[in-house]
């Protein structure tokens, strides 16, 4: 088996990777051009990986990797993914993770259009939600650029299954986080944050609200679902989430507790990072996930914190 992963040298394409790799797939990731290589989460497994040069916004270049690589399945983690530069990058935004979307499903039609393929949906697209928890049967209220552009994504994915009969499917994901989660969204802000101020090496951490709740998971947990959607005998949409909604204080709680210090003597709000427009609280109901894929998540939510604290203590040589 042959999968092409874009997005690769991000949080999950690496744990994807990884999985993949184990699985004894041949992995190809798609990588952009850059001026410095950004594989720094990749690069244990570099040597198994081939690589393919393309981007989201170039449709010749995403016809051409699919042609070299001939994948079986497609993973299309690449986006840009942070919600805040979407407010100050919208157009961008919407190119990359929305109309990305379109282009890599056209160059799959165009070139593979047996492959099997995925798309990276967000709970984000619940945004101001209608009902709590979410499933796939929730309506939509996205609140940034991002959730609006994964709207589309979302659902020009449904629309190429519907059309062209693609085995094309939409993994709506909460929250996951790891110690390889890029250090500006909130959880590696404060474990990296809490092992600096550990070590010495800084006296503060400036943060944005504190009340935000987030269904907060394992990124090594929801790689396995990525890949169970597409082993099914129909391609359906799938909830991946742990059911279980925490805010960012009780994050905070947990990560000073275990290096033994007061978050309050630490923490300062700063307006800075506060949000034109905030998505409250967000939790799962991944019921569908476990009856149809058997999948459920295995690292509880203190464990995560814990693990990624420790992970970034052990990074800055404490
Ligand atoms: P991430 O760490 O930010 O990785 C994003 C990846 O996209 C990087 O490999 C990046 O490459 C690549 N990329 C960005 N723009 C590109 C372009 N124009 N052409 C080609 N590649 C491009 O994100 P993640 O946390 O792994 O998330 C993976 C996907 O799942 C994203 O689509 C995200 O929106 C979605 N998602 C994530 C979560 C979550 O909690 N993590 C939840 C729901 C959905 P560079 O290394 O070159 O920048
Ligand atoms: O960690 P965050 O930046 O993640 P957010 O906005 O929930 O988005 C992440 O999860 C989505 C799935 O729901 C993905 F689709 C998306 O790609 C991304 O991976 O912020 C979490 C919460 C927010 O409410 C934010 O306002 O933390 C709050 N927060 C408080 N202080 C902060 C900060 N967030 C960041 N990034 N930085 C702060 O200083």
């Amino acid at each position: 088996m042959k999968a092409l992963i874009t997005g690769i040298t991000g949080q999950d394409g690496s744990y994807l990777a990884d999985l993949l790799l184990a699985k004894g797939y041949q992995v190809c990731g798609m990588v952009r051009r850059s001026s410095t290589e950004t594989f720094e989460r990749i690069g244990h497994i570099r040597d198994r990986l081939q690589l393919v040069q393309a981007d989201l916004l170039d449709p010749t270049s995403l016809v051409q990797a699919l042609r070299e690589v001939r994948p079986a399945e497609i993973y299309n983690l690449a986006a840009q993914s942070f919600v805040p530069t979407s407010w100050s990058q919208p157009v961008l935004t919407g190119e990359f993770t929305g109309l990305g979307v379109v282009r890599m499903l056209e160059a799959v039609r165009e070139v593979c259009p047996e492959a099997r393929f995925y798309q990276a949906s967000s709970s984000e697209m619940f945004g101001k939600v209608r009902e709590v928890p979410q499933n796939e049967l929730t309506a939509f209220h996205p609140r940034s650029p991002y959730a609006v552009a994964k709207t589309f994504g979302h659902y020009i994915t449904v629309n190429y299954r519907e059309s062209y009969g693609l085995f094309a499917v939409s993994g709506i994901l909460f929250n996951h986080e790891s110690p390889r989660r890029g250090r500006e969204f909130v959880t590696r802000k404060i474990s990296d944050g809490v092992a600096r101020i550990k070590l010495g090496l800084a006296r503060e951490l400036r943060l944005g609200t504190l009340d935000a709740q987030r269904d907060w998971g394992y990124a090594g947990d929801y790689v396995r679902a990525m890949w169970s959607m597409l082993q099914q005998a129909t391609p359906e949409d799938f909830v991946i989430a742990t059911g279980q909604t925490h805010s960012v204080r009780q994050f905070l709680e947990i990560a000073f507790d275990h290096v033994q210090l007061h978050w309050q003597d630490y923490v300062v709000q700063d307006p800075r990072f506060l949000r034109p427009a905030e998505v409250d609280q967000l939790v799962g109901d991944a019921t569908k996930a476990r009856e149809k894929l058997g999948w459920k998540p295995t690292v509880p939510f203190e464990e995560l914190v814990r693990m990624m604290v420790d992970a970034d203590l052990e990074l800055l040589g404490g």
